[in-house]
């Protein structure tokens, strides 16, 4: 239990976060292509039904939502790439506006990452490691819908997706997650404690 993430709530979205939301304070942000189960997962760290869900408006994918934990500190739902069926140039515009995000933003605190654990590291998966790793930012993995697999496969997958990371991205915390059984929950806002930690004047 940890009330603090569960005070969070909608803040506004938008595509142009340089103008509409102050580059202040602390953020988080939440990357995961399209139905890996990023809503799913920021609701269940939010101990809501339905808070990640609140802008989910046909139309609206491209936009970064943002959530207010208190006045310092917010979460950010970024968009979930990699619909199968988006023209090229929508790729590239996410691709871009996610680059701009990830590059620009000082506030940023770290990013979580949301993989099916069924389908790990896809090609938008190693693009977002990439860029973690390239902007030196602190990188968390969730392998979500552990309650799919058995606790054996489950396990062999956090070892496999582990290693890889260790060859490939550097240093970065990797986890099994799952929404409806609130596996790993705890352990996540260990990560957004440490990583929205405000420091303590002196
Ligand atoms: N069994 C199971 N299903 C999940 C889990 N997380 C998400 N889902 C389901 O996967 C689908 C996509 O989830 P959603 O959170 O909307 O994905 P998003 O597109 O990444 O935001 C929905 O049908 C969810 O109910 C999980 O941990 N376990
Ligand atoms: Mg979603």
């Amino acid at each position: 239990m940890n009330p603090l993430y569960h005070r969070s709530r909608f803040l506004l979205s938008t595509l142009n976060f340089d103008r509409d939301v102050p580059d202040r304070g602390y953020e988080v942000a939440f990357a995961g292509r399209s139905n890996a189960g990023k809503s799913s997962a920021l609701n269940a760290i939010t101990n809501r039904r339905s808070l990640a869900r609140t802008s989910k408006t046909p139309g609206r994918t491209q936009q970064l939502v943002f959530f207010e934990v208190d006045e310092q500190r917010r979460l950010v739902d970024l968009p979930g790439y990699g619909y199968a069926k988006v023209p090229g140039q929508t790729r590239e515009q996410w691709r871009h506006a996610l680059e701009h995000y990830l590059k620009s933003r000082r506030c940023l605190r770290g990013v979580f990452l949301i993989m099916d654990i069924r389908r790990p590291l896809t090609e938008f998966d190693r693009q977002m490691i990439e860029w973690c790793r390239y902007y030196e930012l602190p990188l968390h993995i969730l392998l979500t819908k552990a309650d799919k697999l058995k606790y054996g496969p489950a396990k062999n997958t956090l070892l496999k997706v582990e290693k890889t990371l260790a060859e490939q991205a550097g240093p970065a915390g990797v986890q099994l997650f799952s929404a409806p059984k609130r596996l790993g929950v705890a352990e996540v806002h260990a990560v957004l404690d440490d990583w929205l930690a405000v420091p303590t004047d002196r």
